[in-house]
């Protein structure tokens, strides 16, 4: 049979480089694509050992041209849109740019795919921060958007776009609507490895504190790794349809506090209120949480609790890692780190 060629793109991701990994395993040619960088962002690929096993290439959601090269040169069996500007805080701060890429980049990619007119089935990456203000106890496929960012509507955009390419053009177009993954390969900035690499440091004696916003926000957190088999199991259906990737389960970004201090063994007292909000580790009584305004955002999404019923029955898909375990694994890599 032949072998089957995958676009992935934001590819050096914390997504990206899983799924990449997880194709490799299912003997797909990967093209890893993400745009040019003058960091060294390879570091997630280096430490999948994946490196030398996907075809690197340039890509950059905000532009057409380069995007509509790349798809006629190697005319995809699968394209995975993973690339985002997927920062909600940053969204805030460059909303145009962040609209640029994660709304319109994949309007581009659709349109690319139409124009050649190819049989490419398409994965949208979209997010449960589309439901935003939530009034239900938990969201499932038809749970209404409330979106509450600049990140949040332009994946809503990115939502429906998909949905009325695959409608008007009969485009095998999907989106997987996760909630939040995350893993020893999560960026820094976003709260869970923020938490988990911060204590490590604490635990090391490089920083004395770690520095949060609203940490009674609730979300629900799976683990990346068992997430991206979900993402290929979406395309790999008779039907092109949108599900709801979740692990049913909601924490406070507090709860995850308290989960990483009791891997630790650390048993934190928490004193004060609002802005004033401490926790203190009561083996010192050293102050290791502070709340700063800075991280507060303009608008908030409190409460996040995915009903994935629909991917469980269909997809026969299922989260395998709980809260607890994926505690463990990202506070382990950070210490070992
Ligand atoms: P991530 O680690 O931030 O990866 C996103 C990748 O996209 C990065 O490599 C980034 O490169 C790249 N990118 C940004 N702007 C680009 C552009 N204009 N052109 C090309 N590449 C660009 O995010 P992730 O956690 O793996 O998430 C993957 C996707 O799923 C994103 O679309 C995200 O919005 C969505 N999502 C994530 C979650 C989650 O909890 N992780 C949940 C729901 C949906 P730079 O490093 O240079 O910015
Ligand atoms: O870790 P976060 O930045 O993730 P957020 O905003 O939920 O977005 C992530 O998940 C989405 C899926 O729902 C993805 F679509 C998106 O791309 C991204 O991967 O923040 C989680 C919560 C928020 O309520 C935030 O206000 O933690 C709160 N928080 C409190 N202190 C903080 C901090 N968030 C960050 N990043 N940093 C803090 O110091």
């Amino acid at each position: 049979m032949k072998r089957k060629i995958a676009l992935v793109t934001g590819a050096l991701g914390q997504d990206g480089s899983y799924l990449c990994k997880f194709l490799i395993k299912k003997k797909y040619k990967v093209i890893a694509a993400d745009r040019r960088s003058s960091r060294n962002n390879f570091w997630r690929h280096k430490e999948l050992k994946i490196e030398d096993r996907v075809i690197y290439r340039e890509f950059d959601l905000t532009d057409f041209g380069s995007i509509v090269r790349l798809i006629e040169e190697y005319r995809f069996d699968e394209i995975y849109n993973l690339a985002a500007q997927s920062f909600v805080g940053t969204s805030f701060n460059s909303p145009i740019t962040t609209a640029d890429s994660t709304a319109i980049g994949t309007l581009r990619i659709l349109e690319a795919i139409r124009i050649l007119k190819l049989k490419t089935k398409f994965y949208q990456a979209s997010s449960s921060e589309m439901y935003g203000k939530t009034y239900d106890y938990s969201q499932n496929e038809k749970t209404k958007f409330n979106p509450r960012s600049p990140y949040a509507v332009s994946k809503v955009f990115s939502h429906f776009i998909t949905k009325n390419y695959r409608e008007s053009y009969g485009m095998f177009a999907c989106c997987g609507i996760l909630f939040n993954h995350e893993s020893p390969l999560r960026g820094e900035e976003f709260v869970t490895r923020k938490i988990t690499r911060q204590l490590s440091e604490i635990i090391n004696g490089e920083r004395e504190l770690i520095e949060l916003g609203n940490i009674n926000t609730k979300r629900d957190w799976g683990y990346a790794e068992d997430y991206v088999e979900a993402m290929w199991k979406i395309l790999q259906q008779k039907k092109a349809e949108d599900f709801v990737i979740a692990t049913g389960k909601s924490f406070s970004i507090k709860d995850f506090i308290l989960e990483c201090c009791n891997f630790l063994k650390i048993k934190i007292l928490w004193s004060g209120k609002g802005i004033k909000l401490r926790g203190v580790n009561k083996n010192n009584g050293k102050t290791i949480i502070r709340i700063n305004k800075k991280y507060f955002r303009p608008a908030e999404v409190n409460y996040l609790k995915g009903d994935y019923s629909y991917a469980k029955k269909k997809l026969k898909w299922k989260p395998k890692t709980n809260f607890k375990q994926l505690v463990k694994i990202m506070m382990k890599a950070d210490l070992e780190r």
